[in-house]
């Protein structure tokens, strides 16, 4: 399928996808959302593809929120419908069952820090600065920022993000706990790739089963979590990765895993 908003590349088990809107800074609006929900469907589905980098276009953005222009001329009804439709494609990401990195090379602002956010972990570069400027524009995050920056970083230093609109620099978001490292900008995209290949050579059931385990156990009390990362613990011993993995131990050589 041809997108005309994103670019998708593939290798090595690893599929880097791009929002290409530079001329809006890449951001987000309905026909995007509606390409990037198509693109990611179709990369949970590709077994070729393991890992999933997303990053934005050009120099100066990852993405600077949602389209302020379209947002502007919205009712309620399609207010609604837009926050629905962001909060899908933020869902989607987290039930894929491949990692989904963020390289957050310029602004990750409102929609596009919710995207980032909805990410398994995220990069940036030197360059980059993170805020939720919605109040400023009197709305709230509406992707499910509220929900994940809270879960992420605890309430008080969600709280003083969302409700101040300021931007934090990539030192300071990583020094909170939303960012995992920083780069130089020239040097984002090729240790974003090498942490990808190499979660893309390891591949196997294990990671998959592991973002799982997270993800959900999030939702539930310790001790539901902990009876359910036991229960995927077990199904591990009825596939062939796990013979595999334990196999290829024993036999002091490297894994291959077929994904089932
Ligand atoms: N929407 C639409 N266009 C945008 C956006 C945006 N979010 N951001 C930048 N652009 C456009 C600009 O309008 C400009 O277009 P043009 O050249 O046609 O005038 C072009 O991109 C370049 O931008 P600037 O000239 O402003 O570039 P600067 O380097 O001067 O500034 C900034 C960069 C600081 C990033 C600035 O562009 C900015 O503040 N952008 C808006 C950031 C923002 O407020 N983002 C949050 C939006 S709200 C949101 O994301 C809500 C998500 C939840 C929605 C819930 C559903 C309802």
């Amino acid at each position: 399928m041809e997108f005309k908003n994103l670019l998708i590349k593939t290798g090595d088990g690893v599929a880097t996808l791009t929002v290409n809107r530079p001329e809006a800074l890449n951001a987000l609006n309905c026909e995007l959302l509606k390409e990037l929900e198509c693109a990611l469907y179709g990369l949970e589905l590709d077994a070729a593809v393991k890992v999933v980098v997303l990053t934005g276009a050009g120099e100066k953005a990852f993405v600077a929120g949602a389209d302020i222009r379209e947002m502007a001329e919205m009712n309620s009804y399609q207010g609604h419908a837009f926050a629905q439709q962001g909060q899908r494609v933020m869902l989607l990401m987290e039930k894929m069952t491949k990692p989904v990195i963020a390289a957050v090379n310029g602004f990750a602002l409102g929609g596009g820090l919710e995207l980032a956010l909805a990410c398994d972990f995220i990069y940036a570069s030197q360059k980059a600065k993170l805020g939720f400027p919605e109040v400023t524009l009197g709305i709230l995050p509406g992707f499910g920022g509220t929900q994940n920056l809270s879960r992420l970083i605890g309430p008080n230093k969600a709280n003083e993000l969302i409700f101040t609109g300021k931007m934090l620099t990539a030192d300071k978001a990583c020094a909170w706990g939303i960012v995992n490292e920083v780069f130089a900008p020239e040097e984002l995209l090729a240790k974003t790739m090498e942490t990808a290949a190499g979660i893309a050579r390891v591949g196997g059931l294990g990671v998959s089963y592991a973002k799982d385990a997270i993800a959900n156990g999030l939702n539930m009390s310790k001790v539901d979590g902990f009876r359910y990362e036991a229960s995927l613990f077990g199904v591990l011993f009825a596939t062939e990765d796990q013979k595999e993995g334990m196999a290829a131990f024993l036999e002091k050589r490297k894994p291959v895993f077929k994904g089932n």
